[in-house]
C-alpha cells in the first residue's frame, strides 16, 4: 500500500485526558528520547517527526453544552437517562476534540503515503488514529492488542474513563446525539469500523458489560486463554484469518503496552498480571510486518510516572523494540 521511499511519520501525542492517572502524557517524550527515531531510520525508513502534538488550541476544559431548559428534558425519561450516562464521562469534550485533531493528522500523513506511528498517551487516542486510518483506507481492519477490551459504552462504563471506551464509538455502539448541543454530537466525526473488521489479542480484564457487548456483536477476541491454548503463532494466524481472510485489507495495529505482562512492561496505568511475554508481544508485531499490509501503528499507555527508574527504562525500551519489530526488525 505504501509508496517508496518508505516513510514513517511519528505522531507524539502527549495526552492523558482519557483516564485519571498523572504521567501517561510523558510516554511519547520518553520513547523519542530513548532514540526511537534513529532506531527506525536504522531499519531503512525515512522518518518525519514534526514535534509532539501539543493540542494547544484545544482548551483542557471546554465549556460544556448548556443544559436543556427546565421542563423539557426532565419530563422525558429517555433524555434524562442519557444525560445521566453522559454525566459519568470524564473530560468528554476535551477527549473528543483532541482525538478529532489526531484523526486529521493521521489521515494527512496516511494520504501522503506515510505510515503513521502514534505514540500515546492514553488509548482514547485510538478513536482518532483509527478514524484517520479509515478515512485514508476505507477497507482497513484493526488488530487491537490489550489486556482490556476498551469497548465500554456510555451506558456500561463504571469508571467514566474514555480510554476504556474508544471501540464503542468506533463501532457505533453509543446512541446518536439527540441534538447538536449534546456531548454525543462532538463524537459524530468518529469513523465507523464494522465489527467483523476488529480482532483482539491479549485480553484478560474485561468487565461484565463488555463481555455482553463482545457476545452481542459477535466480536472476535483471543484472550490469554487462547494464547495459552494455541500458542501465539496460531493465534495471530487465526486473528488474521478473521479480519483479513484474503490478506488484502490494510492493517491498523493498536498496541496497548499493558497487553504485555507487568513483569515485561511495568510502567503503565492499568497493569494486569498474566499477560503476553516479551516474545509473544514481539511475535505479533513481526508477524503483522510480514503481511506487508501494515498501514498504521499505535503504541499506547506507556506511563513513565508510574514506576521506579529501572522499570521505566525497561518499559520504554520494550516499547521501542515493539515498534521496530512492526517496522521490519528481524532476529536473523
Ligand atoms: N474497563 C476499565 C474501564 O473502562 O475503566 C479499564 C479500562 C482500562 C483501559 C486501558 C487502556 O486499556
Ligand atoms: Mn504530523
Ligand atoms: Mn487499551
Ligand atoms: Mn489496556
Amino acid at each position: 500500500f505504501l509508496p517508496s521511499p518508505k516513510t514513517v511519520a511519528i505522531l507524539g501525542c502527549p495526552f492523558s485526558g482519557g483516564q485519571s492517572k498523572f504521567g501517561v502524557d510523558k510516554g511519547p517524550i520518553h520513547l523519542v528520547e530513548a532514540g526511537l527515531i534513529d532506531q527506525i531510520e536504522g531499519l531503512g525508513w525515512r522518518v518525519v517527526f514534526d514535534g509532539h502534538h501539543q493540542f494547544e488550541d484545544i482548551p483542557a476544559h471546554p465549556l460544556a453544552p448548556s443544559p436543556p431548559p427546565n421542563g423539557i428534558s426532565s419530563n422525558d425519561s429517555a433524555v434524562t437517562t442519557l444525560d445521566a450516562s453522559l454525566a459519568k464521562l470524564k473530560n468528554p469534550l476535551f477527549v473528543a476534540r483532541v482525538c478529532e485533531s489526531v484523526a486529521d493528522a493521521v489521515q494527512a500523513h496516511a494520504e501522503s503515503g506515510q505510515l503513521p506511528v502514534t505514540l500515546g498517551g492514553d488509548h482514547s487516542l485510538a478513536m482518532g488514529t483509527i478514524s484517520g486510518t479509515l478515512r485514508a483506507y476505507d477497507q482497513a481492519c484493526v488488530i487491537w492488542i490489550d489486556a482490556h477490551a476498551d469497548i465500554n459504552t456510555i451506558e456500561s462504563t463504571d469508571s467514566g474513563n474514555i480510554h476504556g471506551m474508544p471501540l464503542s464509538f468506533l463501532l457505533g455502539l453509543n446512541p446518536p446525539a439527540p441534538n447538536p448541543d449534546s456531548i454525543l454530537a462532538k463524537y459524530e466525526w468518529v469513523s465507523r469500523l464494522p465489527s467483523e473488521r476488529l480482532v483482539y489479542i491479549g485480553l484478560r480484564d474485561i468487565e461484565k458489560g463488555e463481555k455482553d457487548i463482545l457476545k452481542k456483536h459477535n466480536i472476535k477476541a483471543f484472550s490469554m486463554h487462547e494464547v495459552d491454548r494455541y500458542g501465539i503463532g496460531k493465534v495471530v494466524e487465526m486473528a488474521l484469518d478473521h479480519v483479513n481472510p484474503q490478506r488484502d485489507r490494510p492493517i491498523h495495529l493498536s498496541f496497548d503496552v499493558d497487553a504485555l505482562d507487568p513483569s515485561v512492561a511495568p510502567s503503565t496505568g492499568t497493569p494486569v498480571r498474566g499477560g503476553l511475554t516479551f516474545r509473544e508481544g514481539h511475535y505479533i508485531c513481526e508477524a503483522i510486518h510480514e503481511t506487508g499490509l501494515l498501514v498504521a501503528l499505535d503504541l499506547m499507555e506507556v506511563n513513565p510516572a508510574l514506576a521506579d527508574a529501572e522499570s521505566v527504562r525497561q518499559t520504554v525500551t520494550v516499547g521501542c523494540s515493539l515498534v521496530r519489530s512492526a517496522l521490519g526488525e528481524t532476529l536473523l
